[in-house]
Formats: C-alpha cells, structure tokens, sequence
C-alpha cells in the first residue's frame, strides 16, 4: 500500500512540473511589450496618444475586431486639455476638448476600416491610428 501512494506522489509531483514549465511561455502572442492590456485601449498624455495593448506611441497603432469599444483614457495629463480628433475618411465622432486625469472617452467601431486620429490641441504632433478588421 505504501510503496503504490508514494509512486502516485511522484507522478502527480512529475505533472505539475510539466505544467509549470509549459505556462512559463506566453499563449496570448501578438502582445510585443506595452501594457499587456486588452486591444482597444489608448492611454491620452502629455503629448501623446499610446496603445494600452502594444506600447506604440504617435502614432498609437491598434487593431481591433470589428464591434470592439475602444476607450481612450486620459492619464497623467494635469491640467493640459487634450481631444480625440477624427482625421481623414474613414472617420468617427471626435470627442470633445476634456482635462483632467482620468477622463475617457468610448466608441464602438463596427465599420472595418484605418481610422486616423489626432488632438484637437496638438495636432500632429498626437496621432492615432486604429485598424479595425
Ligand atoms: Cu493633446
């Protein structure tokens, strides 16, 4: 008896470990750096806009599913106004002019397309560009 649960440990010792080691690799891929957030999520700074999901930044460069909300979140931005500018065709609806750490702004985009974006303030020197598939 005592011999047969001994065996049993190991192997169920001989199991984790395999499981360990497999999960060391990352199953999600297409996740270059960044943030490791879901796709669809642009952080608004000073001056910048970057992709929550792949760390690019001017131009933040994300692609997303078709029906996907895309927040932009504004982050660090102190008393610096920033927008959420539709630029080009196709476009989409433009935010407003908003301040403040923590603001957001959400579109859900059901057309694929490249959607370019930029800062009502800044201009190009904040850009966007959402791929939408
Ligand atoms: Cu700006």
């Amino acid at each position: 008896m005592r011999p047969t649960r001994t065996l049993m440990l190991a192997a169920a010792a001989a199991v984790a470990i395999g499981c360990s080691d497999n999960s060391t690799s990352p199953t999600d891929g297409g996740t270059p750096g960044g943030g490791g957030a879901a796709a669809g999520a642009i952080t608004v700074g000073n001056i910048f806009f970057q992709s929550g999901h792949n760390g690019t930044r001017n131009p933040a460069v994300d692609t997303v599913a078709a029906g996907t909300t895309v927040t932009w979140t504004w982050t660090g931005t102190g008393s610096t106004p920033h927008s959420v500018q539709s630029q080009g065709s196709p476009g989409f609806t433009s935010s407003a002019t908003l301040t403040g750490e923590g603001q957001t702004y959400t579109q859900i985009f059901t057309t694929p397309g490249t959607y370019q974006y930029d800062c009502a303030v800044h201009g190009a020197a904040m850009s966007g560009t959402l791929v939408v598939q």
